[in-house]
């Protein structure tokens, strides 16, 4: 448990850290959020985060109360006040208190609250061995009726396909779109490799724009490898020579079963490994620094 979180302005113990029952993210889900990790003190890539923030909370009309310089300064010292080196945190902005009708204009206060708590890591099976995946029949909201790549409080969509992964006994799930090409998993973006070329699906298709995807194709381009982005279907994924996910919470993951179909040798392959390899490096080294 955190000791102190950051609340509408404040840093307060855990027990105040309170918002009424007529908050508009609590009653409708409206709001945004953002999961950051801070590895050796620094946060990656925070300035990034940020800006998806504020663009999700554009994309709803919402607005932040706090200047992006501000909410910067705000989660850093959230951090520093529990005195964490590696960290998880939770921003999250939500339309506020209002009456019991949808109406955002009876919201006259934006309520925002950071948490930053110590991190809970995945078993280290996941990134030796590999994961095993399903496909989800929930399928990602459709772009036209919410949009993914909008980090909203709204995650009913990723929580119904999360509870078919949870009756499958596997730790993640591919969610696909309405017409069937292959977007996301339940809170990571995903990745194939084919024939020394990596593949993910546009964020067109349904899917969050990842920060750890971003990085990972940027270590990819580093390293030679070719990255397409484009859209594909399940076959992809079933003959691919790997498979991968990305998220903040998972890092970068080896995924070596997909629907019961082995993923290449059925060990995490050696483009999958070099990536997870440099990212760790990265997180080590990079990021805006927390202490000075
Ligand atoms: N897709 C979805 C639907 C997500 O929620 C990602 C992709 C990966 O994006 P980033 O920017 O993190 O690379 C996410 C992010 C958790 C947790 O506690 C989930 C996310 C982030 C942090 C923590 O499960 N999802």
């Amino acid at each position: 448990m955190p000791e102190l979180i950051y609340l509408n302005g404040d840093l307060v113990p855990p027990e105040q850290a309170k918002v009424s029952v007529f908050d508009h993210g609590l009653l409708y889900g409206d709001g945004v959020f953002e999961g950051i990790r801070a590895y050796n003190g620094r946060l990656f890539r925070l300035d990034e985060h940020l800006h998806r923030l504020y663009d999700s909370a554009h994309a709803i009309a919402l607005n932040i109360p706090l200047t992006a310089a501000e909410m910067k300064a705000a989660v850093i010292e959230t951090v520093r006040a529990n005195q964490l080196r590696d960290a998880y945190v939770r921003l999250v902005v939500t339309r506020g208190p209002g009456d019991l009708g949808l109406d955002p204009r009876k919201c006259p206060q934006q309520t925002v609250f950071i948490i930053a708590d110590s991190i809970s890591l995945y078993p280290r099976e996941f990134y030796e061995q590999g994961l095993q995946v399903i496909t989800c029949a929930t399928r990602r909201n459709a772009p036209a009726a919410l949009d993914p790549g909008i980090k909203s409080l709204n995650y009913l969509n990723n929580i119904c396909a999360k509870l078919e992964t949870i009756q499958a006994g596997v730790p993640e799930g591919i969610m696909l779109s309405v017409d069937g090409y292959v977007a996301e998993c339940t809170g990571d973006n995903i990745f194939v490799v084919q024939h020394g070329e990596i593949l993910t699906p546009p964020v067109s298709v349904g899917s969050l724009e990842g920060i750890t995807a971003g990085v990972a194709m940027e270590i990819a381009r580093e390293m030679g490898i070719p990255v397409r982005v484009e859209p594909f279907r399940l076959l992809t994924v079933y003959t691919a020579d790997e498979v991968f996910l990305t998220g903040t919470a998972a890092e970068i993951a080896p995924v070596v079963m997909v629907d019961g179909r082995r993923i290449g040798e059925g060990r995490p392959g050696p483009i999958s490994r070099a990536l997870e390899e440099r990212f760790r490096e990265r997180t080590q080294s990079e990021g805006t620094p927390v202490y000075d």
